[in-house]
């Protein structure tokens, strides 16, 4: 009687109706009682459960994808963009020229209530492109919500360069694995790619009854295609190998991660296991081997047997250096600095706040001021027409009071008194007409109207004509004829 023999046709076990027994391969030998134990990765399931036995399981493992290691890129030309993923580039173009607009419109706000300020457009841009290229440039802006813009653009720029600069130094030194799929979904959703499984074993099973709809969509994707499986496991990984990147073989995960140690070192594992079920050593039906089996491996595993031997074929028996390893991308995602542009947009909208609380508060301020000076001109101009008046009224005084005992007396006082009144007349016309005016126009209009109108011009002279005669009260005069020529100048009441 032979102790050891290989399974005959060199498979694991699926249901068969053309067999007797119902099964083929290992565990059909049991079922018909061919053989006392399979000693094989054989998986445990419940099928196999219902017809043969199976000891406490002695390793446990999952169905993995195993694809053909790419090769390996070396830093492009253009790796200097590759810190920051796509969208961050788009969206820190978009804030440029956001900011920079925000910028020149707030600070545009600004002088619109009297202030002046360098920031035309074109220098906006320059003053933001100079805070992003962490340089300085000599125009700043000075009101608060212009500053407010600023800060939040020099916080995000730090932020910015800070992450860009951490991450670059790893894009330029490590050469990455750029693998065209990443995962279970990236596999299933495409179809160049083909994959399979080991024909009749309990991958495949897993796939055919699967209920879950991305694997019962793989086993359509793989039933309309009868190529993809394979007869054995090494014809799967070997296709792997050769079909140039175009093949994914669905196998057992400790099968897959023994290969990938091993030479050449061009197939590697992607994603996580799909399932995790264990191996156990099957017997036929009620085997009185079944107990000793079960106290045999539960008593590898409490020594650490077990694991000291995983170790010694899957890490110790390694032929691939460590370098194999994948690095995972380490490009900067718009989902993890997103804060930073939220905090962006929440100070530009905060410093537009303040650019119009700015722009309300400088227009009232001015609006006062202007109405103060205003008033102070108009009281001036007021003040110089009293003061017009008054010099035509003491000469006038002075005329009369002359010419009182002489023939001339009733003319000179009908003349004086349409003089006087053609003074105080003009004066209110001068009084309307410019009380409209800006305050910089009365202000000059105020110093320079009383000498420069030839109205008053003339009645003045009329009254000098009168003092030179030696008729008005001449000389110095009163103290408002002295302040008269203070504000006026001598050619008023002189
Ligand atoms: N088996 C399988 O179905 N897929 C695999 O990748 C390997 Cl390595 C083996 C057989 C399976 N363990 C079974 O018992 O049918």
């Amino acid at each position: 009687m032979d102790t050891l023999q290989l399974v005959k046709d060199n498979k694991y076990g699926g249901q068969n109706d053309g067999q007797y027994g119902g099964w083929d391969s290992m565990v059909g030998e049991l079922v018909r009682q061919e053989a006392d134990v399979a000693i094989a990765p054989l998986t445990i399931t419940s099928s196999r459960e219902q017809v043969i036995d199976f000891t406490k399981p002695f390793m446990t493992q999952g169905i993995s994808i195993m694809i053909k290691k790419p090769a390996k890129e070396k830093p492009g030309v253009f790796s200097f963009m590759s810190p920051l993923s796509h969208e961050i580039w788009t969206c820190i173009v978009f804030a440029y020229v956001g900011v920079s607009i925000v910028l020149f419109l707030v600070i545009e706000m600004h002088c619109k209530s009297g202030v002046s300020n360098d920031f035309s457009i074109c220098n906006s841009l320059w003053f933001t492109l100079g805070a992003f290229m962490q340089q300085g440039v000599d125009i700043c802006p000075r009101s608060l919500s212009g500053r407010l813009v600023g800060s939040v653009w020099w916080f995000f720029t730090l932020i910015i360069i800070s992450s860009y600069t951490a991450n670059m130094a790893a894009f330029l030194t490590i050469e990455r694995l750029v693998t065209p799929i990443n995962s279970l979904d990236d596999l299933a959703s495409q179809t160049e790619v083909e994959y399979g499984t080991l024909q009749g074993g309990s991958s495949m099973e897993f796939f055919e009854k699967s209920k879950i709809t991305v694997y019962s969509r793989m086993w359509e994707f793989m039933s309309s295609r009868k190529h993809v499986f394979t007869s054995t496991y090494e014809e799967g990984i070997e296709r792997v190998r050769t079909s140039k990147g175009k093949y994914a073989f669905l196998l057992e995960s400790v099968k897959n991660d023994y290969i990938n140690e091993q030479l050449p070192c061009d197939t590697m594992k992607i994603g996580h296991n799909l399932n995790s079920n264990g191996y156990g050593v099957a017997t036929p039906p009620h085997s009185p081997l079944k107990e000793s089996l079960n106290l045999a491996i539960l008593s590898l595993k409490e020594s650490g047997d077990l694991l000291r031997l995983k170790n010694k074929w899957w890490v110790d028996n390694s032929e691939c250096g460590k370098d194999t390893q994948v690095s995972t991308p380490l490009t900067l995602t718009l989902s993890k600095i997103a804060g930073i542009f939220y905090i962006l947009t929440g100070g530009l909208a905060l410093s537009v706040v303040v650019a119009i609380i700015e722009f309300c508060y400088k227009s009232k301020m001015d609006a006062s001021r202007a109405k103060k000076l205003h008033c102070r001109q108009t009281l001036q101009c007021s003040h110089i027409c009293s003061i017009i008046r008054f010099c035509s009224a003491t000469s006038i005084y002075s005329a009369i009071r002359h010419y009182s005992d002489t023939r001339f007396y009733s003319a000179i006082k009908v003349f004086s008194a349409v003089l006087y009144s053609v003074a105080n007349a003009h004066c209110e016309d001068l009084m309307l007409k410019y009380e409209s005016r800006t305050c910089e126009v009365m202000e000059e209009l105020a110093v320079n109207f009383c000498c420069n109108d030839p109205v008053l011009r003339t009645l003045v002279q009329w009254a000098r004509l009168l003092r030179e005669l030696r008729l008005g009260v001449g000389g110095s005069g009163s103290a408002i004829t002295d302040k008269a020529r203070a504000q006026c100048g001598s050619a008023l009441c002189s």
